[in-house]
């Protein structure tokens, strides 16, 4: 008999196919966003949870689902997971790296050209049929090219966003990071590392790209926009909740910073309302990874883990971007 999985969300018919090649599958082509109770009822007799980066799993969820042996997120963060009661429980855990880097990239950098270019506000304007004449400081922004790029977290993602500044567009590239680049990496890159207190003054264009945990909930608030150029413009493309959205839209109100691009938010898909009614902030409903090559990859290598994970044979290969494969090592003695 096929082990039962279940896949939380909609995802592209062919990677259900290939699912369905190795699993009795319970789909959600309704795209229905489950409740946690449903979720759980849903779990039962389950060996496997296809994830796409939003369904909570943690210690009281694992209880309650024993049959659980492995969950497989489409998304690079995974933050959702409480991976350390995965492991206590035999439950693999994979995310998916490096096949959105690029794409997540690209359009980190979109966003910030668009907050620096003041894109959205100035379409906004253009649709409300206000623009009746030229004038010589109409929607004036901020220069990309030759700015300071600063990155607040240097990861992956970060160091492909430093790598557009630095070579397309002239930046000078500084970061801030709990550890430092490799001085070859630092070179290559041509980014210099900072405190954050000192980034925050520097950068003309700061880009947030750290991931969420206890210790970057609100790691840019009042405090830290304060120290931020009144020219400068912030991007969030990381997660919501790493900066505090009512104090961000005080400071822009206020014009403690010229501007900010957001795809994340604290509590998304809501949005904070104060940020809804100040103009110069750009909104994107977190679509940082969504071109369709890219999903279709993130897709497929979250299927590629799931298939791997509940694969018991000896010898079976481990799943390609596991966080704890020491359960496998464990389960298949
Ligand atoms: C996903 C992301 O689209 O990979 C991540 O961590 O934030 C995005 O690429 C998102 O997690 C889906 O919920």
């Amino acid at each position: 008999m096929k082990p039962q999985v279940l896949v939380c969300r909609r995802i592209f018919p062919e990677t259900l196919e290939r699912l369905r090649e190795h699993f009795a599958v319970e789909a959600n082509d309704a795209d229905v966003v489950w409740s946690r109770d449903e979720l759980i009822a849903r779990l039962q007799g389950k060996s496997g949870a296809f994830l796409t980066g939003t369904q909570p799993i943690d210690a009281t969820l694992l209880d309650a689902c024993p049959d659980l042996r492995a969950v497989c997120s489409m998304a690079v963060g995974y933050n959702n997971i409480d991976v350390p009661a995965c492991t206590a429980r035999g439950v693999l855990v994979s995310n998916a790296p490096d096949v959105l880097t690029e794409t997540t990239a690209d359009f980190g950098f979109a966003l910030m050209m668009a907050t620096a270019r003041r894109i959205a506000e100035s379409e906004h304007f253009l649709r409300r049929g206000e623009w009746t004449k030229w004038s010589v400081d109409l929607f004036a922004g901020a220069d990309v090219h030759g700015a300071t790029l600063g990155i607040l977290g240097m990861g992956r993602i970060g160091r492909a966003i430093a790598r557009r500044g630095a070579r397309g567009f002239a930046m000078p590239v500084v970061y801030h990071n709990r550890s430092r680049l490799d001085p070859a990496v630092e070179a290559e890159l041509g980014a210099r590392w900072l405190t954050k207190e000192e980034l925050l003054a520097t950068a003309d264009h700061l880009v947030i790209v750290v991931p969420y945990s206890a210790e970057s909930h609100h790691l840019v608030g009042e405090a830290e926009l304060k120290r931020m150029k009144p020219t400068a413009t912030l991007t969030n493309i990381a997660r919501g909740g790493i900066v505090d959205d009512r104090a961000l839209a005080a400071a822009l109100r206020a014009g403690t910073i010229a501007a900010a691009g957001l795809d994340v938010f604290e509590g998304e898909p809501a949005v904070h309302p104060d940020l809804l009614t100040v103009a110069n902030v750009v909104l994107t409903p977190h679509i940082a990874s969504a071109s369709l090559p890219t999903r279709r990859a993130m897709a497929e290598l979250a299927a590629d883990n799931l298939i791997a994970a509940l694969d018991t044979r000896p010898g079976a290969a481990l799943p390609p971007t596991a966080l704890n494969p020491e359960v496998l090592g464990r389960r298949r003695l």
